[in-house]
């Protein structure tokens, strides 16, 4: 009898033990078996879900962590007991329970969970398309499966939250639309935050004053209970700290709480990183002084694009006076449009959740991509601890495509990284590889490269292929697009720079054709498809081109082209081969340092610096200037920096040959910041272009666009 009790509780152990691990996301903080193991439910769970009583926590509930958002949970039997510590913990506690029965099953057991930071979610703050309403509609679906609770609504290309027409109402069909998200966000548990982005043209006089409260006013009829005012990339009037204060603060009492339903204001200063604080004028400290205690302050790290650590916290909130509301700029990619990034979301300190009031992430202008970012964000801001990047991100991608994760992972590897930018910010692409292959003590031969690089190149091309051809998730294949068929193209390259090697390794050996040559001009002409496509209609008309495996694989196949190339080269005396076969017909120098390292992309005959988006500080004396590869007859050239009657403070100049010759810069009109080129322009012979701050002074710019054309 007691043998057969042993093995019928082994059996029972056995089969727990052969159920999938349970995972919940984000990760419960504490988590109890109390039952032999899982079983089918031949009913549904019978649940009893209630939210505590805060003046006098019975004895059901004394379980409930005593936090914003916490729950707990037990099921036993065929009953679910829950109770939130407010309604939001008693939804994450029934999205919980959703989660561990999904697949019919139950399991006797006990959890106790709470968020570690309060607020946690998304701001669409980023210049470029704004997301579609159907996107955003699914977008708060996909919070309230991770206990995301906060959408910040702040698109800059959104002309009624950013100047021109922020005085102005939504039009009817905008409004009926923003109504419809409030009612959606609230249904799924998120807190929607409009926001307003005035700081451009806001007058510091009653009247705009008015302005500001009457759209307020506009906003809350149609349900926004939740604000915010930014005051990022801007200049001039609009950036004084004790005047956004005394208006924030005005806002703050005669607005906010005046009305009873109306969450605690949130604002974006404008100094929002350290990089760009100047304590001298002690913009954060006259803030932090000032600014009344219940207003959030958001804040975006050591610089735009940063990730988050302890120090960086309590330099920040010495001098705010409060907990910083981190913005982080990841997976944003208005920056570097030409990229994706598809990585796992790591890199923020795991031990500063106490010291942050809210953390929410700019996500990329994909938003069905960019939920792969935001899946490990719901984990670190719920459970930073038990925070997995690697983990998540694999999750993350399995939760948008069940049946192609392996494919998917393959290509996210090579589209995670930012590649050069002006925000320095950069991220690992094929980590495992890129550390094998840098690794000198690997002693890799050519041989080995070959193999190696090879078979990735096989496994991308293959990846992209079952991509290409899925049914899965049309949005998430519709905003991968271009980027899947660059990564077939680089693949191909790729297998044509392994050939190309393997034909010079096997030469001696065999008397067959020898196909290095054609090899060699395959290699090209794959190189010449990658920038036909960068510049083809496939791309983003915003987007200076189509770029993957930028990081490693390109340079490395590149790498390995030109020492076979060179190899080829030293032992032929038929040819002289170039060892570098890429297309780069402009080049960008600047001793500008924000513009550095900004890229130029050319389109046919038009040629584009990319936009900056935050405010530049051009030195005096500086230059930018663009150096071409082959000389080209210019046609037309103009640019806007967003200063009016600044052409006279600027010089350019044309270089063909060895001189340069200055070319005449003027507005149209006084009030227009366009700058256009005389008509001596037309016709020149360039070899390169070089525009100079000769007005000897520091100039603070917006580089909203340089373009010029060719003929
Ligand atoms: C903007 C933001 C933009 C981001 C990344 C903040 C506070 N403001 O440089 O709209 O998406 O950087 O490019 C910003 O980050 N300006």
């Amino acid at each position: 009898m007691r043998y057969f009790f042993l093995s019928v509780v082994a059996l029972l152990g056995l089969v727990a033990a052969a159920q999938p691990p349970l995972k919940i996301h984000p990760t419960p903080h504490e988590l109890t078996y109390t039952g032999a193991g899982w079983h089918d439910l031949t009913a549904p769970l019978e649940v009893k879900a209630e939210v505590a009583d805060k003046r006098r926590i019975n004895k059901r509930q004394t379980k409930v962590p005593l936090q914003r958002g916490g729950y707990y949970l037990r099921i036993t039997g065929g009953e679910a007991f829950i109770v939130g510590y407010d309604e939001e913990g008693r939804l994450n506690g029934l999205e919980t329970l959703r989660q561990i029965t999904q697949n019919g099953r139950a399991c006797d057991m006990e959890i106790r969970d709470w968020p570690d930071v309060p607020f946690r979610g998304v701001v669409e703050g980023f210049y470029g398309t704004p997301w579609t309403h159907q996107a955003r509609l699914d977008q708060f679906e996909f919070y309230h499966r991770h206990k995301l609770n906060v959408y910040l609504y702040g698109p800059k290309d959104d002309p009624y939250h950013s100047t021109p027409l922020w005085r102005q109402p939504y039009p009817a069909k905008e409004a009926a639309q923003l109504r419809e998200l409030v009612e959606k966000a609230k249904a799924c548990g998120v807190n929607f935050y409009w926001a307003i982005h005035p700081g451009q043209d806001f007058r510091w006089t009653e009247a705009d004053r008015d302005s500001l409260l009457w759209k307020f006013e506009a906003m809350y009829d149609l349900g926004v209970r939740s604000f915010a005012v930014f005051f990022d990339d801007i200049w001039g009037e609009g950036t004084k700290a004790e005047n956004q204060a005394g208006l924030l603060n005005y806002i703050n009492e005669h607005f906010i709480h005046q009305k009873p339903d109306v969450a605690p204001l949130i604002m974006c200063p404008t100094e929002y990183n350290r990089a760009w604080v100047n304590e001298q004028k002690g913009y954060l400290r006259t803030l932090g002084e000032t600014l009344a205690e219940d207003i959030e302050i958001m804040w975006t790290g050591n610089t735009v694009v940063h990730c988050i650590d302890r120090e960086s916290m309590e330099w920040v909130n010495e001098r705010i006076r409060r907990k910083a509301y981190i913005w982080w700029n990841f997976p944003v990619t208005d920056y570097c449009r030409d990229h994706l990034m598809l990585g796992p979301a790591y890199g923020n300190g795991k031990d500063i959740a106490p010291m942050m009031s809210g953390f929410v992430s700019n996500p990329m202008e994909h938003a069905e991509a960019s939920k792969i970012a935001l899946y490990g964000i719901a984990e670190y801001t719920w459970n930073m601890e038990a925070f997995e990047p690697y983990t998540e991100w694999w999750d993350a991608l399995k939760e948008l495509m069940p049946n192609h994760t392996t494919a998917l992972s393959t290509f996210a590897r090579y589209a995670q990284d930012a590649g050069p930018n002006g925000h320095r910010f950069r991220r690992d692409e094929c980590e495992t590889e890129a550390a094998f292959f840098a690794d000198k003590t690997n002693k890799l031969t050519l041989a080995d490269t070959l193999l190696y690089t090879a078979q990735y190149c096989r496994e991308l091309r293959a990846s992209v292929e079952e991509l290409l051809a899925c049914d899965e998730n049309p949005q998430l294949l519709r905003e991968l697009r271009p980027w899947l068929l660059q990564a077939r193209l680089l693949a191909d390259y790729g297998l044509t720079v392994c050939a190309l090697g393997q034909e010079l390794t096997d030469r001696e050996e065999c008397d067959r054709v020898d196909y290095f040559l054609t090899y060699y001009q395959a290699a090209r002409a794959l190189k010449r498809q990658m920038f036909d496509l960068e510049n083809s209609d496939v791309r983003h008309p915003l987007q200076p081109g189509i770029k993957v495996g930028e990081k490693w694989l390109l340079p490395t196949l590149d790498a390995t082209l030109a020492s076979v190339v060179r190899c080829y080269n030293s032992d032929s005396y038929l040819d002289d081969l170039d060892a570098d076969i890429n297309i780069r017909p402009f080049t960008l120098k600047s001793d500008v340092p924000q513009l550095a390292s900004q890229p130029v992309a050319a389109k046919g005959n038009n040629v584009e610096v990319r936009p900056a988006l935050e405010v530049v500080k051009w030195p005096a004396g500086a230059s930018l200037t663009i150096e071409c590869l082959n000389t080209v007859t210019l046609q037309g050239l103009d640019f806007n920096f967003e200063r009016c009657g600044i052409a006279s403070k600027l010089t350019l100049e044309v270089r063909h040959g060895a001189t340069w010759q200055p070319v005449s810069l003027l507005h149209y009109k006084a009030d227009d910041p366009v700058v256009h080129t005389g008509g001596e322009l037309g016709g020149m012979q360039a070899d390169a272009l070089r525009l100079t701050n000769t007005s000897g002074q520091e100039l603070e710019i917006k580089l909203n666009r340089f373009a010029f054309t060719t003929r």
